[in-house]
């Protein structure tokens, strides 16, 4: 089936925050942000901006009618600045203007007087400095302490990734529009419609029973609105309500780039211990996340980086600690993978180097450690594991041995172009993390005409979940899929929702849909039942028809409905959908978080060019873990999207900030994303057949995160590249690999730190020869 959205895309009639038509005296908001990293506010004046053309009125957290709080898992954030500012970006004011370029020429002639104190940037320095935004948490399995002993090779080093901008193509913004007694409904580009009513809600002093949030669709929000639309909301629900008319705030790109937060850059340190067999005895990993100047989400996702420190491996002893570290940069947030993908990182490069250091293809102890069913993970969750049938199928189905000659040939008679390969297992936890999250509800109509309307929790941000709620529906009622619609995501129709967000949406709301549903098809079976003189078990809906014992009647879906009307049957149904099973201990860090896992392998291809640097991605190859998609047009777009923006950031996407705190990459000018010319040449992608059931809506399972994890190959092809061109270069593990670092490392000829013995490296040669 076809994305509903398909038609109205195509020709540029679906509705975003800005094809809303506009009320009559709609003021625009603009924020004035901080223009210091760290410090204290002496001196605001507004007195300038307050008598430029078309100002309404200038807020500051004194106007604030409720809490001057956003934060959601920790109150560290004021929706306003108060005295502090902590980073570059951090609004003090909210300028409304009856137009939306006079509320930004305003913004321009505020000035404030900051007192300014020492400005961290960098995890390491602010953990040294005792600045955590919550207790660190450690991952735990057998005994690393111990295990050493049982080592015969061990390899230490430092890994670094960087953060990564969202760049959806629709920016943050809000439009709120006041409603009588108080009550305000807001359009928010944001994926948790329920999060901005709460953060709403708290700084307007409103009940949540009078703020509607409605959402149509988003375009896009990778994680970067899961949390992070709440502010604009907040600013233009709270102007609203003070000033009883409708605002708007539609984020320019600069001020979105320069103002959110982006995906965790974290630094870490790793030592990685093998035995004779290259066997993974031990792993342990210090990570560093840079939190930014406030939580945002980041306890979640450093909860997250330590659920995946260990990639696909089974690892018998691991000890990994993260410490979420606060600096003066914009609270950073979810992003997709939320801290997952710096895990995986990390444990990628542990194994690298640990290869490097043997002399043998990393491969080789990746394929020789990959996890199996049975298997615990360091949070004590016994993997059911389709890890070694995806590498096992992409290896023989993409002919890796081929592939291997093809390049060892052309690496050995090209000097000036060079090829590099790697392969990379994913393995993803689908669930929040956060336990109580795992819930949905659904509400569904059943219209006199025999139409449908389906609501949800679930957001639509161009992964395609309302068209799988559809597709859930018209199977649950046996009808042409015209029938039904898709309303919009609002919390006046469903209420308490979880984000759209951790890949988990159309698990939890098409649950919630099938079992609405269901409840109305038995009730409208019970109805036919009565006028066939037969149980409600002997009659099937197929096809918009009424059987009985196999035998179609008279009665086709209309009658039926019509039927159960005049009858006085309900056919509206609300229903509730917890994920079974689940459990996690935070004080132990034990338990069962994901309803399951998602695995895949790809294969990474690049070619280097070894006078300037550049680098052609030739091909992903990946054979991926879908369990029965539901929609494999859907999930390979999301397979396709993801592997590009996992390039994106291992590779090219490169975000700098100075010592001071300001963002220099602050445009598309600066900020170099994956375009036509840079995605690979090729993206193949074959699905593991799987036979396992699995607590996905209809088996198929969550597509939306795991494949940007593919993307992390990339940057180990690169450096095999670089290798085949200078086998002693000194490549530090840090990413993005741009074309700048890959060229520095084509010429570097500092002879590698911790070499080893040639023995050591004959024997592991032989060890791996026998593999
Ligand atoms: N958001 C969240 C997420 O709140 N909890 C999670 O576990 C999660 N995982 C992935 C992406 N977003
Ligand atoms: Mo997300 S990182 O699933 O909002």
């Amino acid at each position: 089936m076809k994305n509903i959205d398909s038609r109205t895309h195509v020709r540029g009639e679906s509705i975003y925050l800005d094809d809303i038509p506009l009320v009559q005296g709609t003021l625009f908001g603009a924020a004035f942000p901080s223009p210091i990293a760290h410090g204290i506010i002496k001196r605001l004046d507004l007195s300038v901006a307050e008598a430029m053309p078309g100002v309404v009125k200038i807020l500051t957290y004194q106007d604030v009618t409720g809490e001057n709080q956003i934060g959601g898992i920790v109150p560290d954030e004021p929706l306003l600045a108060e005295h502090h500012v902590h980073y570059v970006g951090m609004p003090i004011a909210f300028v409304l203007a009856e137009a939306d370029d006079q509320a930004r020429a305003a913004v321009k002639k505020i000035t404030v007087d900051i007192d300014p104190l020492p400005v961290i940037t960098d995890p390491r320095e602010a953990h040294a400095k005792g600045e955590l935004i919550i207790r660190p948490r450690t991952h735990r399995l057998g005994d690393t302490s111990t295990a050493w002993a049982q080592c015969t090779h061990i390899s230490k080093g430092r890994a670094d990734s960087n953060g990564q901008e969202h760049l959806y193509i629709e920016t943050q913004g809000a439009y709120a529009i006041p409603q009588e007694n108080n009550a305000i409904k807001l359009y928010s580009s944001t994926q948790g419609p329920t999060a901005v009513q709460r953060a709403v809600a708290r700084s307007s002093g409103l009940a949540m029973h009078q703020i509607d949030v409605d959402v149509t669709r988003l375009g896009g929000g990778f994680g970067g609105k899961e949390d992070q639309a709440n502010m604009w909301a907040a600013l233009c629900a709270l102007a609203a309500h003070i000033l009883r008319k409708p605002v708007k705030y539609s984020l320019h790109r600069m001020e979105d780039m320069a103002m959110t937060g982006k995906r965790h850059p974290y630094s870490s340190d790793f030592k990685i211990g093998l035995d004779d067999e290259l066997r993974i005895i031990a792993y342990e990993a210090t990570f560093y996340q840079n939190a930014g100047a406030a939580a945002d989400l980041s306890p979640a996702v450093l909860e997250r980086t330590l659920f995946h420190c260990t990639n696909s491996y089974f690892i018998p002893n691991v000890t990994a600690t993260a410490y979420s570290c606060r600096t003066h940069l914009p609270p950073n947030t979810a992003f997709r993978g939320f801290g997952g993908p710096q895990g995986m990182f990390v444990i990628e490069a542990a194994i690298a180097k640990a290869a490097e250091n043997l002399g043998i293809d990393a491969s080789v102890i990746q394929s020789r450690n990959l996890n199996k069913t049975g298997d615990e993970f360091a949070y004590g969750q016994k993997a059911v594991s389709e890890a070694h049938a995806c590498w096992n199928k992409a290896q023989e189905l993409y002919e890796l041995s081929a592939i291997r000659s093809r390049i060892d040939s052309f690496n050995a008679t090209n000097v000036l172009y060079k090829k590099g390969i790697a392969l990379m297992p994913i393995c993803f936890g689908i669930s929040f993390t956060n336990t109580r999250m795992n819930q949905a509800r659904a509400l569904v109509h059943v219209y006199t005409d025999g139409s449908v309307g389906v609501s949800t929790g679930a957001v639509e941000m161009g992964q395609g979940v309302n068209t799988k709620m559809l597709q859930v529906a018209a199977h649950e009622f046996s009808v042409r899929p015209e029938r039904i619609k898709l309303q919009a995501t609002s919390t006046y129709r469903i209420a308490n929702t979880s984000p759209s967000a951790a890949s988990a949406t159309a698990d939890l709301n098409g649950k919630a849909v099938q079992m609405a549903c269901t409840e109305i098809v038995n009730r409208l079976k019970v109805v036919a039942a009565g006028e066939f003189q037969v149980s409600a078990e002997e009659i099937i809906l197929k096809d918009e028809w009424v059987y009985v014992n196999g035998e179609r009647t008279d009665w086709d879906w209309n009658r039926l409905v019509m039927e159960a009307f005049t009858k006085r049957v309900s056919l509206s149904e609300h229903a509730h959908y917890a994920t079974p099973e689940i459990h996690y201990d935070a004080s132990r860090e034990k338990g069962h978080p994901f309803a399951y896992h998602v695995y895949g392998t790809a294969i990474v291809e690049v070619t280097i060019d070894c006078l300037r640097g550049t680098y052609d991605m030739e091909s992903v190859k990946v054979v991926h873990d879908f369990g029965v998609s539901m929609n494999p047009l859907i999930d390979r777009g999301q397979i396709e999207g993801g592997i590009v923006q996992g390039l994106g950031w291992m590779t090219m996407e490169e975000v700098v900030y100075d010592k001071a705190g300001r963002l220099r990459s602050n445009a598309l000018s600066t900020y170099k994303v994956p375009d036509i010319y840079s995605v690979p040449k090729e993206i193949a992608i074959e699905p593991l057949k799987t036979e396992q059931d699995n607590l996905a809506i209809f088996r198929s399972k969550a597509v939306g995160e795991p494949p940007l994890m593919y993307g992390i190959g990339a940057y180990f092809a690169l450096r095999n590249a670089i290798y085949a061109f200078n086998s002693t270069a000194a490549i530090p593990f840090d990413a993005p690999m741009t074309p700048e670092k890959v060229l520095l490392a084509l010429y570097d000829n500092s002879a590698k730190e911790d070499s080893v013995t040639n023995e050591q490296t004959e024997s592991a040669k032989h060890l791996a020869a026998n593999s």
